[in-house]
């Protein structure tokens, strides 16, 4: 038999077991044996003693190596370490004054599970400034640094977070298709593909699956999966696949309702994510803001007049551009003292045919955006419910009813009235953590010119 860790020439973790993650080494482990894995973070060679400071998926400690405390093999292997070389250390936890930690460990035994070549990026932060296409293109490396990484387990906490809310409250998680045969959120932004003989499309959203499924008798659905959008240019706040975080109830009297959740569900993520990803959020130096509740509400037409009074050339017919969402992040704070601000009452021409028009402001919808620091997060709102005012409003958006019979059919059926939101996991990242660019928010991004790694 092949003994390729022979050929290798590096050992099996074998019956060793991690038993502490490098940011548990403290004064309370002092005089106690531990086995750590992790990389090689830092080598710092003082002669007859060197520090190695080991990083795990955690954090990292320092294990010191002073010649005359370790066996000659543990030296000697040292002498042969380089950055990111993938290491088994076992050995004491001494105290030192030298560390906030107050301890150290000094190795019985260092085992090397792995070489590295020279690494291609500094993982080691700070120490050379490269550009985030360099970064992008050594996105595995590049997501070892511990604040890069800390993004990610943010991330995590928030959706878990969110979800855990969403099944206390009688939501059921569905998985609706990618691959679809039209439209959802209009034409314009949707990538074609080969699908055998038919043209089919990528879904821009889960929208008509998720209304669906409360035509098909589940009360409340949710829906955490990629969507796909052809957003012709590069922009720092919008990729061409992102992770949409969609919810749709039943039964609701209203909007509000619909809003109401999203306020509560987010109140809870983050409540969840401060303590739980403390460390992750001083790591990347972010005091987390609870939104208080409720959010601020604010109509369409107010928040136009705002943004006039600022001096922005804006009506009523326009989407807010990014310079009003630049505007809007020093306004609504100031004049709400609020972060997250929600936006009702959009006009009929900047929504979907799906959307519900309002009964009390002509001319506008039941619906809603959530902004966060000014940027817009979340788009929801009531939909149509009745089946000939859904087909109405699919024509006169220049639909053809018939090409939405899948869709528009289960409507003559005693469907509930029923709201729902699509939230972007990404841009709910990045403006909690303050982070400029949308890729940064992603694991591996894919936009105009990156499809790779
Ligand atoms: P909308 O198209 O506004 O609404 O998208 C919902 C949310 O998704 C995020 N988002 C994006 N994030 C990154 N890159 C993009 N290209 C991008 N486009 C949108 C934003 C946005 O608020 N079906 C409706 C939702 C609903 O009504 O339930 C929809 O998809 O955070």
């Amino acid at each position: 038999m092949v003994d390729y860790y022979k050929q290798a020439d590096v050992s099996p973790i074998g019956k060793d077991r991690r038993n502490h993650y490098s940011y548990e080494i403290g004064k309370d482990l002092i005089g106690e044996q531990v086995t750590l894995v992790g990389w090689v973070h830092i080598l710092r060679d003082k002669g007859k003693i060197k520090f190695l400071i080991l990083r795990d998926e955690r954090g990292t400690t320092q294990i010191t190596i002073p010649k005359k405390r370790v066996p000659e093999e543990v030296f000697e292997i040292s002498e042969n370490l380089k950055p990111e070389t993938a290491v088994l250390v076992k050995g004491e936890v001494v105290a030192t004054d030298f560390l906030p930690s107050g301890a150290e460990v000094v190795p019985s035994e260092i085992r090397v599970l792995n070489w590295s070549e020279t690494i291609p990026i500094d993982i080691v932060e700070g120490k050379v400034d490269i550009d985030l296409d360099t970064r992008l293109n050594y996105r595995i490396l590049d997501l070892r640094k511990p604040r890069v990484n800390a993004i990610f387990r943010i991330q995590h906490s928030l959706v878990r977070f969110a979800r855990e809310f969403l099944e206390q409250n009688e939501f059921t998680e569905i998985h609706t298709p990618k691959i679809v045969s039209a439209a959802t959120e209009g034409g314009a932004n949707l990538f074609e593909i080969k699908y055998f003989e038919k043209p089919a499309y990528l879904a821009q959203s889960p929208q008509f699956y998720k209304q669906l499924m409360l035509l098909a008798g589940f009360g409340r659905v949710f829906e955490i999966a990629p969507v796909f959008r052809a957003e012709k240019h590069n922009t720092p706040r919008h990729m061409n696949e992102y992770t949409s975080f969609d919810f749709e109830m039943a039964w609701i009297g209203g909007v509000e309702d619909v809003m109401k959740m999203e306020e509560q569900m987010l109140h809870h993520a983050f409540s969840k994510t401060k303590q739980e990803a403390s460390r992750e959020l001083e790591l990347l130096g972010v005091d987390l803001n609870v939104p208080r509740l409720p959010f601020k509400r604010i109509k369409y037409a107010e928040v136009i007049s705002l943004l006039q009074d600022a001096g922005k050339e804006i009506t009523l017919e326009d989407d807010l551009d990014p310079e009003s969402e630049r505007m809007l992040a020093d306004i609504f704070p100031e004049k709400f003292g609020a972060d997250m601000v929600f936006i009702t009452h959009y006009p009929m021409e900047l929504r979907p045919a799906y959307t519900m028009p309002s009964m009390s402001d002509g001319g506008m919808t039941e619906s809603f955006d959530l902004t966060y620091k000014g940027m817009e997060i979340t788009t929801g709102g009531q939909r149509i419910h009745l089946y000939d005012l859904l087909v109405e409003r699919f024509k006169a958006k220049g639909f053809d009813p018939d090409r939405f019979v899948f869709y528009l059919d289960p409507f003559k059926y005693g469907a509930p009235p029923h709201g729902g939101l699509g939230l972007g996991v990404e841009r709910l990242t990045m403006q909690l953590l303050g982070i400029e660019n949308i890729r940064e928010a992603s694991l591996l991004p894919r936009d105009r010119d990156r499809i790779t790694p």
